[in-house]
């Protein structure tokens, strides 16, 4: 039995010590979540602001979840695709009904789900398109983030993301978000085999893009033939006040890809969800993984999904941003600190006005994490705020009492 960590600081040692140094976290040590809280280990209680970026929508460790993964895995975690398991078919009927499409396909992290994207885009491109072998392009927006892998930050074009780990994959073409001419141009090029957008950039800082994109996006995809990919791994499952980012301009990807939340945080899901006409392009032995669709996961979605539904999460998120939104715009009144409020449903940020490269972001999010709310800057000036959407109308002005209470007293060293 490994020894316990008695202490916040013995746990940032050991961490220090025996672990990669990939991460600069906000310096709090968590040991318990439930709903919309956590507590670290001195026993000090905060507000999860964060939702581990998206993945806990329905609150930490929701009852319905864990005992859906409680069940499960007293009788069978793991049977590998090399057979069947009596979860998979059923998890896979929920979630083509759910979201509308005829077939799924199953991963592990969001990057593998874009990777799982970018193979059968491709392979659709080259068999029904007619795009010759290997030239295949997929175009993908400035300041994207679709994951870590090398395949995935081939597209990236954020100089941390790549340096280092060259070469790149070709296939990817970058253009400006949120312009309709740049789709226009970039899509007429017949090898481009699909176009692959956030709805709401989540990493860049919470980018809403125009009323309109998305769906002149959707437009100008049928035009050319080409497949609209749609990286939902953040702003979906109810995050943005509907099932999907998507249906606030009722527009239906060709590709959707989806991670996070579809486990409610307690383990890692992945799925693409298409039509017939691109998911069959793929055939047995071309893709997979070893826990990809196993009964754990298939178990865990089907509860976490009806979760969403039955507690109207999506609904909650949208009433609940709204006035988020209208708090932080009040508090815009009050102080220079804070330049602008945007997001849409519970994903949203606000800029502190003051340069990227300045620690007052960071050192607001400190003061948060001791006046008990959890938060972390996204590129220097940007401080994204994503309760658990189980949220209450009263956690929420508490919350922006909190916001209020350290913009207003911070002072810029
Ligand atoms: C980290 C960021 C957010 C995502 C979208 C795919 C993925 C993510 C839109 C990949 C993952 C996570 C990854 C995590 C922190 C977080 C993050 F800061 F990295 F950029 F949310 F904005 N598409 N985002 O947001 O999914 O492979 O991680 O399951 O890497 O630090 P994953």
């Amino acid at each position: 039995m490994t020894e316990a960590i008695t202490s916040s600081k013995e746990a940032i040692e050991l961490e220090k010590k025996y672990g990669a140094h990939n991460y600069d976290p906000i310096p709090v040590v968590l040991t318990r979540g439930e709903g919309v809280f956590f507590w670290d280990i001195e026993g000090k209680k905060y507000y999860d602001f964060l939702s581990a970026y998206s993945a806990v929508n329905q609150g930490h460790c929701h009852p319905r979840i864990i005992g859906a993964l409680k069940d499960q895995a007293a009788e069978l975690t793991l049977t590998s695709r090399a057979f069947y398991n009596d979860k998979l078919g059923l998890a896979e009927k929920y979630v083509c009904e759910t979201f509308g499409y005829q077939k799924c396909l199953f991963m592990n992290s969001g990057a593998e789900g874009n990777e799982t994207g970018i193979k059968l885009a491709r392979k659709w491109g080259y068999t029904k398109k007619g795009i010759p072998e290997n030239k295949a392009i997929i175009v993908a927006a400035k300041k994207n983030f679709h994951g870590r892998t090398t395949t995935v930050i081939s597209a990236s074009t954020d100089p941390k993301a790549q340096i280092g780990f060259g070469p790149f994959m070709p296939g990817f073409e970058i253009v400006d978000y949120d312009s309709i001419p740049a789709l226009e141009k970039s899509l007429s090029n017949p090898n481009v085999c699909a176009l692959w957008i956030e709805p709401i950039q989540g990493e860049a800082g919470v980018f809403v893009p125009s009323d309109g994109y998305l769906k002149a996006a959707e437009t100008i995809c049928r035009k050319n033939n080409v497949l609209l990919m749609m990286d939902e791994i953040q702003t979906g499952i109810a995050r943005t006040g509907k099932m999907l980012a998507s249906d606030h301009e009722n527009v239906r990807p060709d590709l959707l890809i989806l991670g996070k939340a579809l486990s409610g945080g307690v383990l890692p899901i992945s799925l693409v969800m298409a039509d017939d006409e691109v998911m069959m392009v793929m055939g047995p032995g071309e893709h997979g993984s070893t826990f990809g669709g196993n009964p754990l996961a298939a178990a865990v979605i089907m509860e976490a999904l009806q979760v969403i539904k039955d507690e109207k999460l999506a609904e909650n998120a949208m009433r609940l941003g709204k006035i988020f939104r209208e708090r932080m715009q009040a508090l815009i009144k009050k102080s220079k600190l804070v330049e602008l409020v945007r997001g849409k449903g519970l994903l949203n940020a606000i800029v502190i006005n003051d340069s990227p490269q300045s620690k007052t972001a960071w050192n607001i999010c400190l003061e948060l994490a001791k006046n008990g709310l959890l938060a972390k800057p996204t590129h220097g000036n940007i401080i994204r705020f994503a309760p658990p959407l189980v949220i209450t109308e009263d956690q929420i002005h508490e919350c922006c009492d909190i916001i209020e209470k350290v913009i207003l007293e911070f002072t810029v060293n």
